[in-house]
């Protein structure tokens, strides 16, 4: 080869488009091109439409149903209700978190728009029409909102199908309506850290109910072969294999026979983990009538009856010395799970990862323990951006730590500082069982700390909160700080399991003889923006252009097997598997090269695109040369073909980590409090699309202000749920939405093969705290010590009003 002909490192290393570019999303030509391809374009000869009727009631018994009239509507095909389920033994369905949920109210109703019968049509339009005609006859019951009534010994009965079952799937049950207890941590030594304790704080840290709300919401398409017995699924799943899995088991279709395919998805947020009645209802309706059976659900089913968020209350303990060092923590939290269990945690997991409650934080001791109930709510609890829990974890940590730095009377920020898991303290044990990778916590806070000028931001709060006192503004400013460190990248799968299915990742690369490449991950984006990063991966690992890549998921015939996309593991788990996966295609393309050049293996290094001869640089052989030669030419006795897959097993988790700063001002006359400035740190290790990043932060930026600043699933006292729709539910628009101003350090993951972490929750687990930690500090000075959110106008108002600031 002519080494004239050999472009600069520079140029072959931009060429490939790797991992640190900013590439430009590819999945974005179809979506802005409306040309996405999502679960409602897929149309099918024959297809028929499903819909529910459903319960008007949060608690009642059904007395009667009566179909006839839905039946007799030209158009109507057939109506489902428990009674045709019962035989099939589906009208309970096996939720992710152990118990059992009922796909159609068998008896009774147990919260309002559950689902009662399913009415399927030739037509969406008669489908609608018909539910209005199916009659249901209920005696209402005494109903449970609250969950700190749910273990009264007089409280209502809810779970009638389990009332004897005093062994939950965690361990014993305290009452009909307890679900679990969950405990973690040291409890007598934790006992004794507080009894010593110079200063202890304690405060009910409520994290309210709210919901991911998707813009595109759950739906699915359901077609049942009967010739061929094989049914095949579309669907919004955010892990498309253990659907085929769970619905194989359930079905006993045999696994081979059922293809689920999650097409675009537009939007999950943890929405799309849990299974919902109306997968089951159109499965069964498609083999029922032969005939494929679409359920697309609208704006107030997908608010009210998929799965909701949150809704923890954290009863929250520090312990610290005088001069502000922590010494124990201790957490009690009461969980409203709703009327199932239908949490999608790992499986040993009822809490999700809450036990990183101890954040940032060296704490000597701590305990933590947690109580899950029932209510006559929708169900579902581990979705939204959330890390399996960690949301509510940093929250009640990063509440509690402003907590008793103001009882300290020291400043937040130095109060983390003083308490900060120092960097040589990795790999760090923490006391409620984790082991952290790797953190350099310090750095981060002080960087962000100087960009903001925080000195100079809190002379100017105590210039104004003097300023207010003398009455010539009427204005409060607010300061929050924090400091989170996430755990994302479920497995190891000797701890995390779902329904038995071990969490583990994939990836399976092929390399074509021209030297262009298909690769297939166990994952599968929903905006996340999958098709251009992994793409980096293998760009940089094999010399391959990322454009001569193409990026496949969510096809489970032709995919690897995986456990799919949430607590932000792509990255950490599939992600790893590409290098993996990669570094095998590789090792064998080192050796095609070695047979090439005729010398040996180890006489060859890697030069980003090309294997040459140490010494000998002009003597190469490209990534694409190999490539040709491993179908055309490989050396004797070698398979011909340059392809490997890579099941990944991660051997610990990732532990991103990020500082955040919020200025606010809060005007106490209308409640209003205006977001001045949002600075936001994140450090997810190696980062593959610094751009991709920014918008993961910006995006779960956006959803922390719209949950911290207004968002609530609220219900009335008879059960009501009283915020279905756009008009009710605050959803951020660019108008509300504040500036956002990003940043960066970089540690990697010592474990992971690229140094990765996941990023796509980080900014939604810190996001929260530091908006309400800023309003909290507001009126800090004024005596104040826990504004509850969300942290809406009136409520606002309404805590202005309590301080006696309106007279
Ligand atoms: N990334 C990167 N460098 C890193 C880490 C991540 O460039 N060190 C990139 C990844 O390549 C990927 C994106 O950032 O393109 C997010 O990666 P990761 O953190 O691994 O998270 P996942 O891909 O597993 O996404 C899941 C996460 C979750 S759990 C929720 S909920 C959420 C989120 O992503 N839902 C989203 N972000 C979302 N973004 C959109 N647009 N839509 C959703 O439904
Ligand atoms: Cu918890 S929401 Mo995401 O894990 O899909």
């Amino acid at each position: 080869m002519n080494d004239m002909a050999i472009p600069s490192a520079n140029e072959r290393a931009e060429k490939l488009q790797g991992m640190g570019c900013k590439r430009k999303r590819v999945e974005d030509i179809r979506f802005t091109q409306g040309r996405g391809n999502y679960v409602d374009d897929v149309k099918l000869p024959g297809m028929l439409f499903g819909d529910f009727v459903r319960s008007p009631f949060a608690h009642a018994r059904i007395k009667s149903i009566d179909t006839s009239r839905a039946k007799a509507l030209p158009g109507v095909v057939a109506v489902l209700t428990a009674a045709d389920l019962k035989p099939l033994n589906l009208h309970y369905m096996p939720t992710l978190a152990g118990d059992v949920q009922a796909v159609l109210a068998d008896e009774k109703v147990l919260f309002q728009n559950q689902e009662v019968a399913f009415v399927i049509a030739t037509d969406r339009y008669i489908a609608a029409d018909a539910i209005e005609l199916v009659q249901v006859e209920y005696d209402q019951l005494p109903v449970l909102v609250d969950p700190f009534k749910s273990m009264d010994p007089d409280a209502p009965l809810l779970r009638e199908d389990i009332k004897d079952k005093m062994d939950g799937a965690h361990g014993p049950r305290k009452h009909y309506n307890h679900i679990f207890t969950w405990e973690v941590g040291d409890q007598t030594a934790t006992d004794v850290a507080f009894e010593n304790a110079e200063v202890t704080i304690k405060e009910l840290i409520t994290y309210h109910r709210v919901h991911p709300s998707p813009l595109e919401t759950c739906q699915c398409l359901a077609s049942f072969d009967k010739i061929k017995g094989e049914l095949t699924v579309w669907g919004t799943f955010q892990a498309p294999h253990v659907v085929r899995t769970v619905v194989s088991l359930l079905s006993k279709i045999p696994e081979h026979k059922i293809h689920v395919i999650a097409p675009d998805i537009g939007g999950g947020f943890g929405n799309k983990v849990g299974v919902y009645p109306g997968y089951v209802c159109s499965i069964v309706a498609s083999i029922v009538t032969g005939l494929p059976v679409k359920w697309v659900e609208d704006r107030v089913e997908n608010l009210s009856s998929t799965s909701f968020a949150r809704d923890y209350h954290m009863t929250t303990e520090i312990a610290a010395t005088k001069d502000g060092r922590v010494t124990g923590l201790r957490v009690h939290v009461l969980a409203d799970h709703g009327a199932f269990d239908a949490c999608a945690d790992p499986m040993k997991w009822p809490a999700g990862f809450f036990n990183i409650v101890t954040g940032s934080y060296d704490f000597p001791v701590a305990h933590c323990a947690v109580d899950g109930v029932y209510t006559n709510k929708a169900s579902g609890g581990v979705a939204y951006r959330c890390s399996f829990r960690v949301t509510e974890a940093a929250y009640c940590i990063e509440r509690a730590m402003d907590i008793m730095a103001q009882k300290l009377g020291m400043d937040p920020a130095e109060f983390r500082m003083r308490n900060f898991i120092k960097r040589e303290q990795f790999p760090y044990h923490s006391a409620l069982g984790w082991e952290y990778d790797s953190g350099d916590y310090h750095t981060a806070m002080q960087k962000v700390l100087d960009a903001v000028g925080y000195k100079q931001l809190r002379e100017e709060q105590k210039a104004k909160q003097e300023a207010f006192r003398r009455g010539e503004t009427r204005e409060l400013m607010g300061i929050g700080v924090i400091h989170f460190t996430e755990i994302v990248g479920a497995g190891p799968s000797r701890n995390c399991d779902i329904l038995g299915i071990a969490m583990f990742d994939s990836a399976e690369i092929r390399i074509h003889p021209t030297g262009s490449i298909i690769a297939r991950l166990g994952t599968k984006s929903q905006g996340q923006g999958h098709e251009t990063t992994y793409g980096q991966i293998i760009a940089t690992e094999l010399g391959i252009p990322s454009e001569l890549i193409t990026i496949e998921e969510g096809n489970t015939d032709t995919a690897p097997y995986g456990l799919g996309t949430y607590g932000s593991r792509s990255t950490p788990v599939s992600g790893a598997a590409t290098a993996v996966a990669a570094r095998k295609i590789k090792a064998k393309a080192q050796m095609i090269a070695a047979h090439l050049l005729e010398v040996h293996d180890d006489d060859l290094e890697w030069d980003i695109d090309r294997f040459r001869v140490k010494g000998n640089p002009e003597r190469s052989k490209t990534m694409t040369e190999i490539a040709w030669a491993a179908y055309n030419s490989p050396p004797p006795g070698m398979e011909p073909g340059l392809e490997a897959v890579s099941y990944y097993d991660p051997p610990n988790m990732t532990y991103p980590f990020g500082a955040y700063i919020c200025v606010c001002d809060v005007d106490v006359d209308t409640g209003e409090v205006k977001i001045r400035r949002f600075y936001a740190l994140d450090d997810c290790g190696t980062r593959i699309n610094p751009m991709i990043i920014e918008g993961q932060i910006h995006g779960g930026l956006t959803e922390a202000f719209g949950i911290a600043m207004g968002q609530e699933i609220a219900y009335d006292e008879d059960g009501n749920v009283l915020t279905a729709s756009f008009q009710d539910y605050f959803i951020p628009t660019s108008v509300e939405t504040p500036h956002w101003e990003t940043d960066w350090t970089t540690t990697p993951s010592p474990h992971h093969p690229i140094g990765a972490k996941g990023v796509g929750e980080s900014p939604n687990v810190g996001g929260v705290p530091c908006f309400s930690n800023a309003v909290n500090d507001a009126f800090k000075f004024l005596g104040s010590t826990h504004i509850q959110m969300p942290h809406d106008a009136w409520r606002i108002w309404t805590v202005a009003e309590k301080l006696g600031l309106h007279a």
